[in-house]
């Protein structure tokens, strides 16, 4: 990739000590694929099954993402269960691809916003028929915004996201700071993929 900004944050909710969210950002040939799993419930059976999915994805990141959630599904039976979302960018094609199953949110904010349909389905559970991968074309300046159900579903501070003045770290803290539910675990991932120099999280 030319050029990638990005940061993830992640906590664990109220009272407990481990996260039950998991995720991952790499860098793949011509983009990148980035990655939330949010594990049933709370605490360490909820963070071992999300974990299991992220280790799924981190070998495999260029697979269809079709294939990849099937792969992860497989891995997760027997697990507390997980929901996934998928988000990659194939720079080369410069194209987004994005495929969610369960409760994660994904935002791109192109020159209009984007919202990927989530199918209904549960990792290592209830697989979802008729998968379908979501397209969308990527342009100079979109932002990719995704997190988990632990940060509530609002709008507001897309503004922000938007201007390239605000780093990706403050927007992450901020977004969780002001929309996080403290009854759940928080990820959340921002990208700015064409736009400054490569930068990556502690
Ligand atoms: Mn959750």
């Amino acid at each position: 990739m030319e050029s990638l900004t990005w940061h993830a944050l992640s906590r664990p909710a109220k009272d407990e000590v481990v996260c039950g969210d998991s995720y991952s950002l790499q860098i793949i040939p011509g983009g990148f694929l980035a990655a939330i799993a949010d594990g049933l419930g709370h605490g360490r059976e909820a963070a071992q099954a999300a974990a299991m999915a992220i280790e799924c994805i981190i070998q495999n990141p260029s697979e269809k993402l079709d294939l990849l959630a099937k792969q992860c599904h497989r891995a997760l039976i027997g697990s507390r269960g997980a929901v996934l979302g998928l988000c990659r960018l194939k720079e080369n094609q410069s194209m987004w691809e994005v495929l969610i199953i369960g409760n994660i949110s994904i935002r791109i904010l192109s020159d209009k916003k984007i919202r990927p349909i989530a199918l209904r389905g549960i990792l290592g559970y209830r697989f979802p028929p008729n998968l379908k991968v979501q397209q969308w074309p990527c342009r100079k300046n979109d932002v990719l915004i995704m997190h988990s159900d632990g940060i509530r579903e609002d709008y507001s501070l897309d503004f922000y996201a938007c201007n390239p003045k605000y780093p990706v770290n403050l927007l992450t803290n901020l977004m969780a700071d002001t929309l996080g539910k403290q009854v759940d675990d928080t990820t959340i991932i921002i990208a700015r993929p064409n736009r400054e120099a490569v930068q990556c999280p502690n």
